[in-house]
């Protein structure tokens, strides 16, 4: 099967409103969007989205921030799309982000970085069967 990786564009996106010039950067780059879907986070599934970081200062943080409005989950694939998406995306804290890359462009703090990519393949199926019930 072709590589497959989830994506969640945090609240702030919908909030602020560049959800649709998120997707076209994927698009533009050639990558396919094979799910997608407007929807609102509830707690269970942050915390279990996040379990890795349970145990870390800003888990509570982390879960109150994701669940706090709407969001677009989407699953793209194109061949080796996780780390190329990952490069897309940028390092976790916007600080160190380059302009070109997703959060060098739009975000400004490491709590509210725009934007979720699975991070391994074993990230992605377990996030993919999640958020679309495999
Ligand atoms: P990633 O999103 O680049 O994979 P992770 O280390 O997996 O980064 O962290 C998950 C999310 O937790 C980050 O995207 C960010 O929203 C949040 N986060 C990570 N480190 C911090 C921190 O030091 N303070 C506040 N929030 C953080
Ligand atoms: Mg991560």
């Amino acid at each position: 099967m072709v590589d497959q990786t989830l994506l969640i564009f945090k609240p702030e996106v919908l909030r602020r409103g560049f959800a649709g010039r998120l997707i076209s950067r994927f698009e533009d780059r050639g990558i396919k969007i094979v799910q997608l879907k407007l929807t609102t986070i509830d707690a269970p599934t942050a915390r279990i989205h996040y379990a890795e970081h349970q145990s870390k200062p800003f888990f509570a943080g982390l879960v109150e921030y994701i669940t706090s409005g709407p969001v677009v989950v989407a699953v793209l694939e194109c061949e080796g799309v996780i780390p190329l998406v990952r490069r897309m995306v940028g390092p976790t804290n916007p600080a160190n982000a380059e302009a070109g890359s997703i959060r060098g462009d739009f975000a400004f703090s490491v709590a509210e970085n725009v934007i979720h990519a699975s991070d391994s393949p074993e990230s992605a199926a377990r996030e993919i069967s999640l958020f679309f019930n495999g």
